[in-house]
């Protein structure tokens, strides 16, 4: 089956849960325990899972569950174009249907270093879809545990991430924290962490869902969109400015007729064109949109 006829089967009586996080933070991982297929895991360091895909989970309440696990995003915003663009479109198309998300999963490898400017992007990135009003369907799952020399360590780094990096931040001091530390092999607390989370969420509306289902905004016009664009523009200004110095660097090369120079630079220069190539690639997909080719039809139809 293919993952977006994995959809096909969501009804409005199911319950939803999204996984997002970071490339390789043990998304798939998790859902494996919880249903009857096979969940494709990576091993290698290229993200594994490359569309939004439903698998309906094995009975946990009495309701059908199903889990949505998403590719993960990889820190850079021309390379998470792809993978926003597919789970905007999927979530939309799923709401336009009166499906709705119940919970997010979102998974943390706690052995990574603290707060880089990388993992607070995708947590921006991922908070302008899902938006900040939804605390208490987001339970933050931490993985790689494994991985620290020092379980206290990872204690006291979680107590942090939660207050500095997640709740602190996106839903202040106040809102009710929900982190359950997972470990790989461990299918009872994967349905442990499932089942809690579903006690205490119900159907909610995602912003991305609000500015594009209920209030029929463009793409263009959602606070997703306007961030992915004002990084990309800040990317392509720093590459512009990297071009021109590396320009002018050649130039005294070849005034000094200094070959070996010239050549490395001629190099750099090649790499940063290719890069914002890529970018100027990057800005056009966003700008040609989502996957809302389907949620139009849907409205039409
Ligand atoms: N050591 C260790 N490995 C883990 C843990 N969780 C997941 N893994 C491994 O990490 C790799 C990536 O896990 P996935 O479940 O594919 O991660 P993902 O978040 O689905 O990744 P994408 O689909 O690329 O976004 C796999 O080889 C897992 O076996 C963990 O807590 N500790
Ligand atoms: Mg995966």
């Amino acid at each position: 089956m293919k993952a977006e006829e994995s959809f096909q089967a969501l009804s409005a009586r199911d319950i939803c849960v999204l996984a997002v996080g970071v490339t390789g933070s043990g998304k798939s991982t998790f859902i494996n325990h919880l249903v009857d297929e096979e969940v494709p895991v990576g091993h290698l360091l290229s993200s594994e899972t490359q569309s939004p895909r439903a698998y309906e989970a094995r009975p946990l309440c009495d309701r059908k569950v199903w889990f949505i696990d998403t590719p993960g995003l990889d820190d850079t915003s021309r390379n998470d174009i792809d993978v926003i663009l597919a789970i905007v479109g999927v979530l939309n198309e799923l709401y336009a249907r009166g499906v709705r998300i119940f919970g997010v999963l979102y998974f943390h490898n706690i052995s990574t270093a603290r707060f880089t400017g990388s993992s607070m992007k995708t947590r921006d990135l991922l908070m302008r879809i899902l938006g900040s009003s939804m605390s208490t369907a987001l339970a933050v799952v931490t993985t790689f545990w494994d991985r620290l020399s020092n379980a206290d360590d990872g204690a006291a780094r979680a107590e942090q991430l939660m207050d500095d990096f997640f709740y602190g931040v996106l839903f202040g001091s106040s809102a009710h924290k929900l982190m359950f530390p997972f470990n790989p092999v461990d299918g009872a607390t994967a349905r442990n962490i499932a089942t809690t989370l579903l006690d205490r969420c119900g159907a909610t509306t995602l912003v991305i869902q609000s500015e594009m289902v209920d209030h029929k905004l463009s793409f263009e016009e959602t606070s997703i969109y306007r961030y992915v664009r004002a990084d990309l523009l800040k990317v392509q200004e720093e590459y512009k400015k990297t071009l021109q110095t590396l320009l002018a660097e050649a130039q005294s090369a070849i005034e000094e007729k200094d070959a070996e120079f010239l050549a490395i630079f001629r190099e750099e220069q090649s790499r940063y064109e290719q890069r914002s190539k890529e970018l100027e690639h990057a800005l056009d997909r966003l700008t040609r949109g989502t996957g809302t080719t389907q949620l139009e039809r849907h409205m039409e139809g």
